[in-house]
């Protein structure tokens, strides 16, 4: 247990910006969240709304005041447009840690239209840009975590595990003998948005070699779940669940699917095989990393934040033996491998005391205490993915698994 610090959890509003404020309210860190509640207005946009009904975040921080004893202070602050107001609100507060949370962070949502791929792209990038800039201009030296994600790495098949975000090589040097280095694992991104995690590596590496900031990077894998321990102690303080085509992912996208018995949209042959974690194992990962800051002068610290990895197909074939859905197989409006191995290190979070919460452990809870407790707030209208990569695929989306015509981007 480390000593209590002033923590800045920027984005601190969203699904797993939430839970990991509260978790380290509770753990006696005096927390700030810092959010511009864009993903609300997203919401607004969309016309959808979380399965989970969400209370405004004052009245949320209001009741776990009331729960708890313990005060969250909010901020209503755009990181990636206040750049003066973060600049003094940090020089003002100066934080012993960042985390930062604050990015578009929806694969179809950033792919939806050329202005969703500018709004992606100007929010997360600058965001990221000003926080580092503005560390640097206040000479705050706080710890910053930052929520990357496994998708850096891009998901073809290799042969070999994919190392905790670095990749040692040997290049062939002018004299003929083998010189040894460390880099960034080839970036390969699927999505504007996944490309914008891209980005921020390059960011964080600038800024830790030219300014000596402390910064973690944490590649997490797709996060399934609702409830942590401290969402629980309320149902005013639970969390969000989006289950729409858009920002809803895939695991809990099939557990609702299945509690409003509506086909498990599966994409093509669902070969895709991905990083999973669960939602309490998150929080638990980011407190592990506040624990552990690298040094200053050191290089971004990396961890793979994820738990197991799943075929997409055998989800949909384990839920549906759960509850005896049916599966759809339907044309995929991704670009991306229809079959995929991923073999992930994540060691590092394993020896520094993370006991996984496993698919085995909180499945069927998730889909009774939440996917069926809430059904009754589902638009089946909304669960279908419309957002494509490209026009050509746009034209092969037609029809959802229900017979509804599909809208495409063209
Ligand atoms: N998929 C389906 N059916 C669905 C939804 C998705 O077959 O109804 C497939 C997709 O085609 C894809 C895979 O499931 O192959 C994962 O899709 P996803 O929407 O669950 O995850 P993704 O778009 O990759 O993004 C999510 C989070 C993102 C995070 C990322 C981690 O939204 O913020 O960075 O997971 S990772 O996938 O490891 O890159």
């Amino acid at each position: 247990m480390v000593s209590a610090m002033k923590i800045a959890v920027l984005g601190g509003d969203g699904f797993v910006g939430w839970p990991t404020a509260l978790h380290l309210s509770n753990a006696g860190h005096e927390v700030h969240i810092l959010d511009n509640l864009s993903r609300r207005w997203i919401d607004t946009e969309l016309g959808v709304q979380s399965l989970t009904p969400m209370d405004s975040i004052q009245e949320r921080t209001r009741v776990w005041h009331a729960e708890t004893g313990r005060r969250i202070h909010f901020h209503l602050l755009d990181l990636a447009t206040d750049y003066e107001r973060l600049k003094n609100w940090l020089r003002e507060e100066r934080p012993d840690a960042v985390i930062h949370f604050a990015e578009q962070r929806a694969a179809p949502y950033s792919m939806k239209s050329d202005r969703h791929k500018n709004y992606t792209v100007n929010n997360n990038v600058n965001a990221t840009h000003n926080l580092l800039n503005a560390l640097v201009e206040t000479g705050v030296d706080a710890h910053l975590v930052h929520l990357g994600t496994m998708g850096v790495y891009g998901y073809s098949t290799v042969g070999a595990a994919i190392p905790e975000g670095y990749l040692p090589v040997g290049i062939e040097t002018m004299d003929g003998a083998t010189a040894s280095q460390e880099i960034l694992y080839p970036a390969n991104p699927g999505s504007i948005y996944h490309m914008t995690k891209c980005l921020d590596q390059l960011l964080f590496q600038f800024y830790a070699k030219n300014d000596c900031l402390r910064i973690t990077d944490l590649h997490q894998g797709i996060v399934w779940g609702t409830h942590t321990r401290e969402t629980r102690l309320h149902p005013q303080l639970v969390n969000r669940f989006d289950y729409d085509g858009d920002y809803g992912t895939v695991l809990n996208r099939f557990l609702i699917q299945a509690a409003i018995g509506y086909p498990l949209t599966v994409h093509g042959t669902g070969g895709q095989t991905r990083a999973f974690i669960h939602i309490q194992d998150s929080v638990r990962c980011i407190e592990i990393a506040l624990e552990n800051p690298p040094a200053r002068g050191a290089r971004v610290e990396i961890f793979n934040q994820m738990t197991e990895t799943h075929r997409v197909r055998d989800l949909a074939k384990l839920i549906a033996g759960l509850t005896g859905s049916e599966i759809a197989w339907l044309p995929n409006p991704r670009k991306e491998a229809g079959e995929n191995d991923l073999v992930v290190k994540n060691e590092k979070f394993r020896e520094l005391g993370l006991d996984p919460t496993t698919l085995a452990d909180g499945l069927l809870s998730e889909i009774v205490d939440v996917a069926r407790k809430f059904a009754y707030r589902v638009d089946r209208s909304r669960v279908p993915a419309v957002s494509a990569w490209t026009r050509d695929i746009a034209a092969t989306l037609n029809h959802d698994p229900e017979g509804r015509r599909l809208k495409s981007v063209s």
